[in-house]
């Protein structure tokens, strides 16, 4: 029968093994990385559309970077639940120079869709280690960047119709800045 000196042995012995790979840890502090990252990008995005004057747009962008850094704590959280001590990343300065407010939506998107390809191969790495908990944590991020992506198209598709008509670029800069969350 087991002592009690041998029962904290086996909880300190589970407690200390994480119930993820080192792959998995090693992508996991990645993705971390790229939520940090895209906050980063939004917070440039941001600042330089209430710079000019794009109130709306500027409120828009940073929910938007409020949620990337949820995003991240969502990680950390998943991380930490699975016995695994995750990383702070340090990244790069975002650039803050735009020509323009379509070019600002146009780089968030393409920086989305780059975001949920990233998403995806993750799932199949994570698949293939037959790792089915993390594969369902990533589904939500893939889930999350379909609503991103579709978000950002319609912005874009909005302002492409605007053209060089600024009454209809600031009501679409208006409408951005009704976004409540
Ligand atoms: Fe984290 O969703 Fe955008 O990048």
């Amino acid at each position: 029968m087991a002592n009690n000196n041998d029962i904290e042995g086996l909880l300190l012995g589970s407690r200390a093994k994480s119930m993820l790979s080192a792959k998995t840890q090693a992508l996991l502090n990645e993705h971390i990385a790229m939520e940090l990252e895209a906050a980063q990008i939004y917070k440039a995005m941001y600042s330089w559309l209430e710079y000019k004057g794009y109130i709306g747009a500027a409120h828009y962008m940073k929910l938007h970077y409020q949620e990337e850094l949820e995003h991240m704590d969502k990680i950390y959280q998943y991380m930490l639940d699975r016995i695994a001590l995750p990383k702070a990343p340090q990244v790069k300065p975002a650039n803050n120079k735009f020509t323009s407010f379509r070019e600002v939506i146009k780089k968030a998107l393409d920086h989305e869709i780059y975001v949920e390809e990233s998403y995806k191969k993750s799932l199949d790495k994570v698949w293939a280690e037959k790792d089915h908990t993390t594969f369902e944590f990533l589904q939500w991020y893939v889930q999350e960047q379909v609503d991103e992506v579709a978000g950002f198209s319609l912005i874009l598709d909005r302002l492409d119709i605007a053209g060089n008509d600024s009454s209809a670029i600031l009501l679409i800069d208006k409408e951005m800045g009704q976004r409540e969350e």
